[in-house]
Parts: C-alpha cells; sequence; structure tokens
C-alpha cells in the first residue's frame, strides 16, 4: 500500500529537461541550477548508442520472463549483487519488484554470452555519459573538472548497475480481482529514499512509476520517455557540495498492467575515497561547513544498514562530536 500523505502534482512539473547538444557552458549552468533546486532532471540529445539501449532492454526483458527457478540461478560471484525479488537490502524492506544487481567492476554472472556482452557494454556507456555530466557539473560550479568524474573512472571505483521490473499490479492480488472496486491498483514498487552514490543515471521504458519529491513537499510524477536519460544527485554529491545540491528523495509506484522497466547506474567512488565539502563550497561565513569528512566505505557501511527510508546524511552532519581535526 502507499502511505503518507504527501500530495502529488502534475507529471513533469518543474522537471528541467536539459538538451545536452546546446552550448556546453549552457549545459553546465542548467545542470547545475536543476541540482540546487530538485537534485533531479532529464537529460536529451545525450548521444548515447540506441542499440546499446535495445540490446539491454531486450535481454532484461528476455531474462524477467524467465521462471523464477532459472532467475535465482544467475548468482553474482559478489554478493550481495544478485537476483532478487520483492526483498529490497537486508533490513526489512520489500516492494513489488524483482531485480538484478551488477557490481560494474565485476559483472561476472552465470548467463548467456549475449546478456553479459550487453551488460558490459551498457556498463561502459552509462559510465561515460555519467562521467561527461560530472565533468559539466564541475564546470557549471566553477571547481576543476575532474574534481568529481576522477572518482568514478578509477579502476577501483564502486558503482552499481540495477535493472528493476516492476510486474504489472494485476500480478499480485493474490485471489483479489481487479473488479473489486476496493482493492487499489497502486502499489509501492520500490519505496522512498535518496541514493547513497554521488550520481545516478536511470533509463526506462515507456511505463511510468518514478516520482521525485520536490522543496515543496509534493511528489511530482516523472514523465515516461525511453529516449532521455533521469539524472538524479546522491548522497555524496550533497556532502561534497556542503549541501548546495540535493540528494533527491524518490521512489517507484505500480499502478497499471503494464510492466516498468528501468536501468540504473549508479555512480560510487572507490570505497577509500575521503568525501568531505570542496573547500571551494565552505569559504565564505555564509556557507559553513556543514558535513563531516569520511569514507565511501564507512558511509555505505551505515547506509546499508539503515532501513530503505532513513536519512543517512544528518548523521555525518557537523556538530555531532565527531568532527574533522
Ligand atoms: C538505494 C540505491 C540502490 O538501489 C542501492 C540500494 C540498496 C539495495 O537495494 O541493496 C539499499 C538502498 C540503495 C539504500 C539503503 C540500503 C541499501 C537498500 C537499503 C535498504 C543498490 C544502493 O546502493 O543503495
Amino acid at each position: 500500500m502507499v502511505k503518507g500523505s504527501q500530495k502529488i502534482v502534475a507529471a513533469d512539473k518543474g522537471i528541467p529537461i536539459i538538451d545536452m547538444s546546446q552550448e556546453r557552458s549552457r549545459v553546465s549552468m542548467q545542470i547545475v541550477k536543476a541540482c540546487e533546486t530538485l537534485g533531479f532532471f532529464k537529460v536529451v540529445n545525450h548521444g548515447f548508442d540506441r542499440t546499446i539501449i535495445s540490446r539491454m532492454e531486450q535481454e532484461s526483458i528476455n531474462f524477467f520472463a524467465k521462471s523464477v527457478h532459472e532467475k535465482k540461478s544467475v548468482e553474482s560471484v559478489n554478493q550481495p549483487f544478485r537476483y532478487g525479488f520483492r526483498d529490497i537490502g537486508l533490513n526489512g524492506d520489500s516492494g513489488e519488484v524483482e531485480y538484478l544487481l551488477f557490481h560494474t567492476n565485476d559483472p561476472a554472472f552465470r548467463s548467456k554470452a549475449s546478456f553479459r556482452s550487453a551488460v558490459n557494454c551498457y556498463i561502459e556507456a552509462v559510465r561515460q555519459l555519467a562521467h561527461e555530466i560530472l565533468e559539466l557539473t564541475a564546470e557549471g560550479l566553477g571547481v576543476p573538472p575532474h574534481t568529481f568524474s576522477r572518482l568514478i573512472s578509477s579502476v577501483d571505483s564502486d558503482s552499481i548497475l540495477r535493472v528493476n521490473h516492476y510486474p504489472p499490479s494485476d500480478q499480485f492480488f493474490g485471489g483479489a480481482t481487479l473488479s473489486d472496486k476496493s482493492v487499489s491498483l497502486t502499489r509501492v514498487g520500490f519505496g522512498e529514499h535518496t541514493d547513497p552514490q554521488i550520481l545516478t543515471v536511470l533509463r526506462s521504458n515507456g511505463v511510468g512509476g518514478l516520482q521525485v519529491s520536490n522543496p515543496d513537499g509534493m511528489w511530482v510524477p516523472v514523465f515516461p520517455d525511453p529516449s532521455a536519460f533521469c539524472v538524479n544527485v546522491g548522497d555524496l554529491l550533497q556532502v561534497m557540495t556542503n549541501g548546495r545540491f540535493i540528494s533527491v528523495r524518490h521512489r517507484a509506484l505500480t499502478y497499471g498492467k503494464e510492466s516498468r522497466l528501468s536501468t540504473s547506474f549508479f555512480a560510487g567512488p572507490p570505497l577509500q575515497a575521503m568525501i568531505g565539502p570542496l573547500q571551494a563550497m565552505v569559504t565564505t561565513a555564509n556557507q559553513p561547513r556543514l558535513y563531516q569528512t569520511f569514507t565511501w566505505s564507512e558511509y555505505k557501511k551505515l547506509a546499508y544498514s539503515l532501513r530503505l527510508e532513513d536519512s543517512r546524511l544528518d548523521m555525518f552532519r557537523t556538530g555531532k562530536g565527531l568532527e574533522d581535526p
């Protein structure tokens, strides 16, 4: 069931759509503005190879159409990157979703060579897109261009690819019929949360379900556009920009008779990378340092020990007695 009284506004209301074919400085300014106001935007004319997208999508469709037994046998070498059904994380969260998780430095899994190759090609292409967006972001902020992108291009960067399949709502009614008017079709596919990493780059098929929380406390449904990529700020980018960018809360609902398929790349740094507010973001008196410095490993450990909807960033605010020397 969907809980909470947060209101829902019109689809795409206030969501920036950024045309990446514009002049570079315009794109970088628009990205910075979107990260400051909502923490979420769509990019179009991004130059992503369409064949890579369609191969990835077709292989994912084929995979999720298999029997549960077959799907479960596709275990990744690196637990907990795996096939999952309903259970999200390790602390009791669940949703109407099945998924595949791949660690991007080791996406080895027991499946057809064509699926493995589609995943590898997609990871390389989406990593490049994330890299480009992070360079544009740095340029827009006036900090050295590789400030953020170097963290995700390192060989030991800790990024994840996730493919979520939200089956049609009517597959989850266990006996109730859809003609029963008291049965609401709307279900939570993936509950509200922020992404712990630096940046997320998501693409979906033409079925809606993603919603982002705006600064007025409303849910904004994201109109599905298979030709666009959705980009959201993660917790680490909020920290590095000293709170200037918003790590946006988002969720996925399932309401229809159609399957939704989404593919998200969570761009993360190496486990030992030190993360803290950039000096350039804390220099003036009106921008006091909001967060401590920590390693991604420390932050990830904390995030994975909490529930999906928990706010973890607050635990790394300054003034908690664990200040940097
Ligand atoms: C949210 C972003 C990614 O999907 C993810 C998720 C992870 C998981 O599914 O195992 C987490 C969630 C995500 C944040 C809090 C913890 C960990 C589920 C959960 C309850 C793969 C990630 O990196 O963090």
